[in-house]
Parts: structure tokens; sequence; C-alpha cells
């Protein structure tokens, strides 16, 4: 995001001098005296009755402190995975979710679940016991296919779940769109699939927990994006009260929403440390980490859009089928309800209608991912409005200002009850066609393909909602001492996202002090403040307002006490550069004066709605016809972030959403094997990873509306870059390829897919 304003007032992260030079303290560099480590025994198949196990090997070679199985689990009541599937069902559905006992018992549902925890003086010892243990199991037919899941003879995963459907959902009005369709002079459809991708964030989940039988509590590191809600879903899977689970973390290596959520391998480790009576720690390999951490994505869309003689569009109809793997996770429903609050996209649709089926299968359980449903329903409308294009023969950009939600038309609520504050699309779209030089493509074209190449163009304009948290509010205390030192709590996690830069520098310019007198520390263990996790990209609207709310704050309470001091009235004191002064007195009062006695706290709070950041991408491919291979040529971005606290931090958030997204678009995929249930993709040898070289130097722009919606003018940034990169990259490859007559591609877009595409088409 180059504009001018970029340059003179960002500063450096504060924080990167300790990530970067080896100082950070992550999860496995936390110990605690006497602990021991665990290591937990997955299963090895995707569908089986457990029959026996048999413990008593393991348990008897040297250095093992215990062994703890499926029995111990429902013996503890950990047997009831949170899950937040409160999405109405259709007719009054509600969801239905499998058990989890926090170790597999009777049955294991996916390959990867945890079977029993070895406890032992290392971790190698750990793991080396683990493998004398004798499992018996009787196995049954896997489906891990989430249509498949779905049909009448398939296997069935729980007689909790009846047809393995653990929801049927709609949004929308159905009628009105048949009677849109009826009449309509066109109709686009297309088969939408969303692959399912592993977070894998850089730092391997690991977790080590501390009983403390004097107060009966428990002290949890593990990566975490935020307390609150990791700390309620740990109490509802163990019933010991959130107060008694205290949390202690310090960075945190990459979340991207995987890190929201209670695993059961947290509660297996809190019962081996309470009956052993040492602290226990555990530490994932990456295989461990891609069977086991939540998936993202998963989503298939049969999408249909309806468009009259203009080309305007008039109704759109998406039959969604959404895995959740083998449990309900905590964070199953985000992304579901995602794609009903967006799902009009940037467009005016008069008729909307999405039906829901919600499968449960034998693979890893899904939760929310970057973007949880945004980029999901952000790739099924635009497939299905470039597709429209290209069928209708009109440039994609000019079917897209034919439908854009005119900006008079703000604030607007969508038929499926979206309200969306502001979004000039169609000032959005002109800056970015100027930015790609949009006319000039057909002559970059020709040349490509003087060098044999073919290049292709993908457009995609998008909106989605940020903010709007499920805590009841965001609090922020405010600590000021004797130093004149400004310390800002908050319960919201960075997991690489510069916070203490960007919080900083929004309690830095209330007070109009140097960010180096300000501090940043977020989820001090046994904090008693609430608020919202980092994820849904609402940190800075939620709890980076209320650190301005809470410096206003101090700014008030300072005026007040400063008048006390000086035997005046608060209305005849001013505030400036941390400075209390009135033209009664020429005494100064300063910001560590007030403090010089004893510290001082002030609290504020904030519950805040979305905003809804949009933006227009352009990005141009070169597809090699001889290797199928594509290489990214051009990605140009324009994006409405609202008010920005700190360009470079903003720039790098959007970077790395739009390569997330390419990777899903160019090679990530979780694969099964359908005949056994084998996860295919379960280490770096075969789950690719997108590089940097994957995507050259994005030229970015600004194009500003302000939110409303919190004192600071900020819409989220986030996940943008992964909700607009999506349809952008598939659409240019498509672009690149329909002149030999292939209309769609399927993500992942490796050389070896692309280049059989193109085999099949000459033939
Ligand atoms: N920011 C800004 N101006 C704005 C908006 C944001 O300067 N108008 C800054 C913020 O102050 C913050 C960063 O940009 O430092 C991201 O802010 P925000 O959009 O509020 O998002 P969150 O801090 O809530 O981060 C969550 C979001 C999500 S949901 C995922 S997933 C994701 C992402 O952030 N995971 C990440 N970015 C990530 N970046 C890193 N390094 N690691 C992850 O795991």
């Amino acid at each position: 995001m180059s504009n001018e304003s970029h340059h003179h007032h960002d500063g450096r992260r504060v924080e990167d001098q300790r990530l970067i030079t080896g100082a950070g303290k992550y999860t496995s560099d936390w110990s605690a005296p006497r602990q021991l480590y665990g290591h937990f025994l997955r299963a090895d198949r995707a569908h089986a009755e457990i029959v026996s196990v048999d413990t008593a090997k393991a348990a008897a070679f040297p250095g093992v402190k215990g062994v703890f199985t499926g029995e111990d689990a429902v013996r503890a009541g950990y047997v009831r995975a949170p899950h937040t599937m409160g999405f109405p069902g259709k007719n009054g559905m509600k969801a239905r979710a499998p058990a989890r006992p926090v170790l597999a018992h009777q049955r294991v549902r996916f390959v990867g679940e945890a079977v029993a925890l070895v406890v032992a003086e290392s971790a190698a010892v750990a793991q080396d016991a683990a493998e004398l243990i004798e499992i018996e199991y009787r196995d049954l037919p896997s489906v891990t296919d989430p249509e498949g899941a779905l049909a009448a003879d398939a296997p069935q995963l729980s007689d909790e779940v009846p047809g393995n459907l653990a929801l049927e959902s709609e949004a929308g009005d159905e009628q009105a769109v048949e009677t849109a369709f009826a009449g309509a002079a066109h109709i686009t459809r297309a088969k939408v699939i969303s692959t399912r991708v592993a977070p894998n964030p850089m730092e391997p989940r690991a977790c080590l927990v501390a009983y403390d039988p004097a107060t009966e509590s428990y002290r949890i590191h593990s990566p975490m994006q935020g307390v609150t809600t990791l700390r309620s879903q740990l109490s509802s899977y163990t019933k010991v009260p959130a107060e008694k689970l205290i949390f202690e973390v310090r960075d945190v290596g990459g979340g991207f929403g995987q890190r929201s959520s209670a695993y059961p391998e947290y509660a297996a480790l809190m019962i081996a440390s309470k009956a052993l009576g040492q602290p226990v720690k555990w530490v994932s390999t990456r295989t461990d980490g891609i069977l086991t951490d939540t998936h993202g994505r998963n989503m298939i869309a049969y999408g249909q859009l309806a468009l009259d003689n203009d080309g305007k569009f008039l109704a759109m109809r998406l039959d969604w089928i959404v895995d959740l793997g083998a449990y309900l996770s905590p964070g199953a429903q985000g992304h579901v309800r995602n794609t009903t609050n967006c799902m009009t996209g940037v467009y005016q649709i008069p008729a909307l209608y999405a039906s829901y089926k919600i499968p449960i299968t034998n693979t890893t359980p899904i939760g929310a991912y970057r973007g949880a449903g945004r980029p999901d329903i952000a790739y099924a409308i635009e497939s299905l409005v470039n597709q429209a294009a290209a069928e209708l023969n009109l440039d994609p950009a000019e079917l897209r200002r034919r439908n854009f939600i005119p900006l008079e038309a703000f604030p607007y609520t969508s038929p499926t009850g979206g309200k969306y504050e502001i979004a000039d699309m169609p000032g959005v779209l002109k800056q970015a066609l100027l930015l790609a030089d949009w006319d000039g493509f057909e002559a970059r074209r020709a040349k490509s393909k003087a060098a044999g190449k073919l290049r292709g163009i993908g457009i995609s304009t998008v909106i989605e909602n940020t903010g709007a948290g499920n805590a009841p509010t965001d609090e922020v205390e405010i600590q000021l001492d004797g130093t004149g030192t400004v310390t800002a709590f908050m319960v919201a996690k960075a997991q690489g996202h510069g916070h203490e830069t960007t919080f900083g520098s929004i309690v830095a310019k209330a007070l109009q002090i140097p960010l180096e007198r300000v501090k940043i520390v977020q989820c001090e263990p046994g904090t008693k403040l609430i608020g919202n996790g980092t994820g849904g990209s609402r940190s800075t609207i939620g709890a980076g307002s209320v650190c301005h709310l809470a410096a206003v704050k101090l700014i008030e309470e300072g005026k007040a006490l400063t008048a006390l001091e000086l035997n005046l009235e608060p209305s005849q004191i001013e505030y400036a550069n941390g400075e209390f002064r009135s033209s009664e007195s020429d005494r100064v009062v300063k910001l560590a004066d007030l403090a010089k006695e004893q510290t001082l706290s002030f609290m504020a709070e904030g519950k805040f709605g979305s905003t809804y950041p949009n933006g227009c991408h352009i990005a141009e491919v070169e597809v090699d016809p001889d290797t199928g291979r594509s290489e990214v040529v051009s990605y140009c971005a324009v994006d409405d972030i609202g008010v920005v606290i700190n360009h470079s931090i903003a720039e790098g958030q959007l970077h790395g959403g739009v390569v997330q997204g390419a990777g899903q678009v160019f090679g990530e995929q979780m694969v099964y094997d359908s005949e056994t249930g084998q996860p295919l993709t379960a280490s770096f040898m075969d789950y690719y990873m997108p590089r940097a070289g994957l995507i050259p130097g994005i030229r970015g722009e600004e194009h500003a509306t302000t939110s409303t919606v919190s004192p600071l003018g900020v819409k989220g940034v986030g996940e943008s870059g992964c909700t607009a990169s999506i349809p952008v990259l598939v659409g240019a490859v498509i672009n690149a390829v329909r002149p030999l007559g292939i209309r769609h591609l399927d993500m992942p877009l490796t050389p070896a897919r692309v280049w059989q595409a193109i085999s099949a088409a000459a033939r």
C-alpha cells in the first residue's frame, strides 16, 4: 500500500528485535521444575473399533511414569468437546455432535486421533514406550469425501449423527430465487470447491501443564490467540472452573485461526499432570500438527447465477456441502456463518438462497482458517461472475460495474441480513484498473504469446466482515507508574501481527508521548480481563479501539487529579504531550508525577460491530503450455481497510494473506486416500507450502473510507489478502487457458493439473 502517507510515521516493529534474534519465548521455551514429557500415540487408521488397549509393557518401560487411555478420559468426564454450531438449522434442527473423549474410547474416527498418552522422563523415552502399547482394532469402512459421507450407503461415524449429517441449514428466500431463475435470460452454473488445507503455523502446537494440588488449579502454556474463549472452551470440556485454568503465554509463532480452539491434548495433559503430581510437557512434530491441528476450508458450492439481458444479476443460489471432519471442533461454526453474512459479495443481487448440508467424515476436524468462510464465499461468487462474463462475452470489469452496490445505497442491508457499512466499489475498481493497466493487457498477452506463453488476467472485487466478536465486551486496563511508563493490558494475543507496535502507537498517539514509554501486555497470567481473541481480524477494531478509550480515560481522570492538586476545576486543566497544565497556575504535572505515590489504573471497555473492508485485486499469470507451470507476473491490490494505524504492518498483513491464498491456489491441499482414509500429505515432503518467490512485489494502494464502527475509523486487514487472492489467481489461470477451450479448473493449480487440462484440450 504505497501511498504518500506511508513513509513518514511508521517506525519499525518494536517486537522484531526480540523475535528475529531468537529472544522470543514460545511454548516449548517454557519449562517447569520436575517436568515430565508426554507423547501421544495416535490412530493409524481412519475408522475402527478399539477392541482392547494393553499398556502394560509401555508402563513397565524404564523411565515411564504413566500411561493414559480413553478409559482415563471417560473416568475424568472429559468427553464432550465444546462446539459453536449454534447456526440455526432447517426446520428447527439443532447441530448433532458426536461425543469426543480427549483420548479415543471404543472408536477411532480419523488418522491422527490421540489414543493414548505416555508420560516419561524424556520425550524420547515416552515415544519409545508408546511403540510398546498394543492396540487391537476392528477396522470399519471409512469415508473421507463429504459428498460421499452423505450418501445413503455411506459408513456411519456415530449413532449420535444419523446419516453423518451434523446439521442442515439454509439462508435467504428460495421461492424468490426460483421465480427469478424462471424469468432469467441467462444462467451460469459452476461447482466451486474450496480445498481442504492444513494451517501449518511456524511454531508447532505444544502444551505444558502444571497442576497445583494446593489450589486445584492448572497452569497452562500453549500457543493461543487470546485467553477468554480458549479458557471457557477448555473449562467446558473438562468441567474445571475457568478461574482454575491459568494460561501463561509470551510469544506465539502464527495461528491463522487454528489456535483459538481448546484441543483434546491439552485436557489429556491435565489428567496426566494431576495424576502424576508433576508438570507434563508435550511438543508436536510437524506431522502431528498436519494430522491434528484443525484444518481449514473444505467447502463445496454448487452455484447458479441468473442474469437478465443487460447482464444485471437477478438471483443467486448456492448449495453448499461443508465438511466438519470427524468431530465438531470448537471453531466449527464460524466459517459456515460467515458465508451467509457476505453472501451478496459486493453486488446488488435481489434474490439469494443458500442451502447447507454439513456432514462429518473420517478426517481431521475443521475449524477457522484465515478468512473462515469469507474466502470461500468470495471464491464462489467471483468464480460465478467471471464465468458469466466469459459466457456472455463481457469485460469482467464491466459486468462488475453494472452490478455493484452503488455508493448511495450504503449503509446496505443484504438480502441475508449482512449490514455493510460503506464500500466505494466503483472507486476501488477504477483505481485498480488504472494501477494494473487493465487496458494494456491484450498487448501484454500478445507479447507473452510470441514468447510461447499463455498470459491470463484475473480480477476479484470482494468484501468481508471483520470485527464483532463473541466476547461480551473488550476490556483494556492501562497502568501508569512512577517512571511515567504506561502499560496497556488486554486479552487479544498477537501471533506475529505486531500488536506491540500498533496498539502501542494507538496509546502513544492518544497520550502524545513517545512509543518507547508505552508497553503492551497481552494475556497476563491469571488476568481478570475479558475480551475477544485475535481472530476475525477484529483486534484493532476491538482491543485497539479500547486502548484508545483507556488512554482518553487516563487523560480525563488525570485532569481531575491535577485539579485537586492545583486547587482548580478539572475544566481548567489542559493536557498535552504527557503534561497537565492550566493557565491559572505555573505548575506542570507530568504523567510520572500523578503516579509517584502508587501505580494508577484506568479501565475501559467497548463492544463494536462488524466493519467491511473491501478491495479489488488484479493479477496476471503466464502459463507455460509445455509444463503447465503458472508464474504470477503481476499482482495489484487496491484495498479499503479504513484508517490505517501502521502502513507497513498493514502492508505485511496484506502480503501474508495474498501469499497464503496463493498457497491454496497453487499447491496446498490435504489429500486422503479414498479407499483407506489415510492422509497422503502429512509431511512437508508431500504438503506444498508457498515460498517467498511465489508472488512478485505486490503493487498496493489504499482507497480508504472511514469506518464509524469504532473511534479509530479502522477496518480489519488480517485476512483480506487471502479472501481476494484466491479468486483472482484462479481466475487469471483460467483466463490464460480459456483460448484453448478450458472453462474451469479446480484448485490446486499444480503444473501437473494444468498440463493435463491443456493436453486434454489439445486432443
Ligand atoms: N492494522 C493497521 N490498520 C488497520 C487494520 C489493522 O495498522 N486499519 C494492523 C493492526 O493493528 C495489527 C495488524 O494490522 O497489527 C492486523 O490487524 P487486524 O486486521 O485487526 O487483525 P488481528 O490483529 O485481529 O489479526 C487476526 C488476523 C487473522 S483472523 C488471521 S487468521 C491472521 C492474520 O490476522 N493470522 C496471522 N494475520 C496473521 N499474521 C501473522 N503474522 N500470523 C498469523 O497467524
